[in-house]
C-alpha cells in the first residue's frame, strides 16, 4: 500500500487519481520510482528498445523466468490501481521471497510494459505486443500520437530507449494481478476473479468532412454538418450495442470537431469508436453494421468519410491449467472465486501468445475504473497479492517454506 501511494504521487491529479500518459514526464517519473524499487530489491533491470522494463531475480537454474507484471502508464483521468497494482504486487512477491530467503528453481521476473493504455499512441498494449513479437519495433517507434509527437522521440526524451532486443525473450509463464475495472466481483461480494480470457477489441477512428457554414443563414436542408454526423455515429453505436445484446459494448470516447465554434456548422469531425465482445463473430458483425451506417448517414448528409483502424484484437483464452491454478490458490487461502472473462484489455492477452498465462482480478468498488474514484480495499489487494504469491511459488519451484499457503 505504501508503494501504491508513493507511485500515485507521480502524475498525481488535483483531488486524486493519476495522469501518466505513455512516454510523458509523469510516466517517466512513475517508471523511475518503480525501477528504483526494483534495484532496491536486488533485481537485474533490463530495458528494451520500446521501453519495456524486465527485472529478474535469479533461480537455481538459468532459463526462462516465471514472470508477472502489468503497466505504469495510465489514462488521462486514471485511478491509482489500474496497472500499478500488478507491477507493485510483483515486487511485493519478490520482497517476500527475499525476506524469507526463499530460493526458486526458475528465475522470477517482474515487468512493466510500455503504453498499455493506448490513449496517446495507438494501439493499446503496444509494449507487450512488441515484447511478444506480434508488433515490430519500427512500427512502435514511428507511431504518431494524437498530439502529433512520435513515440520513439518521446521514449528517448524520458530516458527509456533501451537497447535490449524485443520479441526474443523466452518466458516460462506469465501472471497479471489487476483490478476488475467492472461491477461483477463488487456486486456479488466475490474476493477473486479467476480470469478465463480477454474479450475482443476493435478501435476505429472515423474522419468526417462536411462544409463549414454560418449557423444562422444556412438552411437546414443545405447543410453538410460534420457535428451532426458525429452525433449520429454516437447514438447509433449505443442503439446497436443495445440491440445486439449479449456482451456487446460500444463507446464513442473522442469527438473532435473543427472549428468547434458556437456559430459555425462543423466542417470536420474525428470520432473514435471502441467496440468489444467476447464473441469474435459478433464483434465483426458490429464492425460491419457500424461501417454500413456511417456510409449511409454520410451519403445522406453529403459528408466525405474515411476509416482508420487503431487496434483490433480477437478474444484471447488463457491456458486452462493456469486458470485452474489461480482458482486453486485463491480457494486455498479461503477466498471466494468467480470465473469470468476480462472486459478490459491487458498486457496478459499479448503474453498469452508466447507462454501459459492467466490473470487474477480483485474487486473495483462500484465497478468504477478509468476514473479518479477507482478504489479497491487493502484487504482485497492483500488477498489478490497472496494468490499471486502462492501461484508464483508453485510455478517457479520455490522451496516449500513457511510461505506455503494453509
Ligand atoms: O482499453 C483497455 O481496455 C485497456 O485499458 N487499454
Ligand atoms: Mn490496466
Ligand atoms: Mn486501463
Amino acid at each position: 500500500m505504501e508503494n501504491l501511494n508513493e507511485l500515485a504521487k507521480r502524475g498525481a491529479l488535483e483531488g486524486g487519481g493519476n495522469r501518466r500518459l505513455a512516454m510523458s514526464d509523469e510516466d517517466g517519473a512513475g517508471r523511475d520510482y518503480v525501477v528504483s524499487r526494483m534495484k532496491a530489491l536486488g533485481l537485474k533491470v533490463v530495458i528494451d528498445r520500446v521501453g519495456n522494463v524486465v527485472a529478474t531475480r535469479p533461480g537455481r537454474m538459468d532459463g526462462p523466468p516465471v514472470m508477472t507484471g502489468s503497466h505504469v502508464d495510465t489514462v488521462g483521468t486514471g485511478g491509482i490501481y489500474d496497472g500499478a497494482l500488478g507491477v507493485l504486487a510483483g515486487l511485493e512477491v519478490v520482497e517476500t521471497l527475499n525476506d524469507h530467503d526463499v530460493a526458486t528453481d526458475h528465475p522470477i521476473a517482474v515487468a512493466f510494459f510500455s503504453n498499455e493504455e493506448g490513449v496517446r499512441f495507438t494501439p493499446d498494449m503496444m509494449g507487450s505486443q512488441v515484447f511478444a513479437g506480434t508488433v515490430g519495433v519500427p512500427e512502435a517507434l514511428d507511431a504518431i500520437g494524437f498530439d502529433g509527437t512520435r513515440y520513439g522521440d518521446e521514449l528517448e526524451r524520458i530516458g527509456y530507449a533501451g537497447d535490449a532486443e524485443c520479441g526474443v525473450r523466452e518466458v516460462r509463464s506469465f501472471l497479471e494481478l489487476h483490478i476488475e475495472q467492472g461491477p461483477v466481483l463488487d456486486s456479488s461480494g466475490i474476493d477473486i476473479g479467476v480470469v478465463e480470457g480477454v474479450q475482443g477489441l476493435s478501435w476505429t477512428e472515423w474522419s468526417l468532412e462536411g462544409v463549414a457554414n454560418h449557423a444562422g443563414t444556412t438552411p437546414m436542408e443545405a447543410r453538410h454538418d460534420a457535428g451532426y454526423g458525429a452525433a449520429e455515429i454516437t447514438s447509433f453505436a449505443r442503439r446497436m450495442a443495445r440491440e445486439m445484446g449479449g456482451r456487446q459494448v460500444a463507446t464513442v470516447g473522442v469527438i473532435d470537431l473543427h472549428p468547434n465554434l458556437i456559430n459555425v456548422v462543423a466542417e470536420t469531425a474525428r470520432v473514435t469508436v471502441d467496440l468489444r465482445n467476447t464473441d469474435d463473430l459478433a464483434l465483426a458483425d458490429a464492425e460491419t453494421r457500424m461501417t454500413e451506417f456511417v456510409k449511409e448517414m454520410a451519403t445522406e448528409e453529403g459528408l466525405k468519410y474515411s476509416r482508420r483502424t487503431l487496434a483490433r484484437f480477437a478474444p484471447v483464452p488463457f491456458a486452462p491449467p493456469m486458470v485452474d491454478l489461480i482458482e486453486a490458490k485463491a480457494r486455498g487461502r479461503g477466498s471466494s472465486t468467480h470465473r469470468m472473462p476480462s472486459g478490459a484489455g491487458h498486457d496478459a492477452q499479448m503474453l498469452a501468445a508466447i507462454c501459459p498465462t492467466a490473470m487474477i482480478f480483485v474487486p473495483s468498488r462500484d465497478g468504477i475504473s478509468h476514473n479518479v474514484n477507482e478504489f479497491t480495499e487493502p484487504r482485497q489487494i492483500e488477498a489478490g497479492a497472496n494468490v499471486l504469491l502462492d501461484a508464483m511459488l508453485e510455478l517457479s519451484g520455490a522451496d516449500s517454506t513457511v510461505l506455503d499457503g494453509p
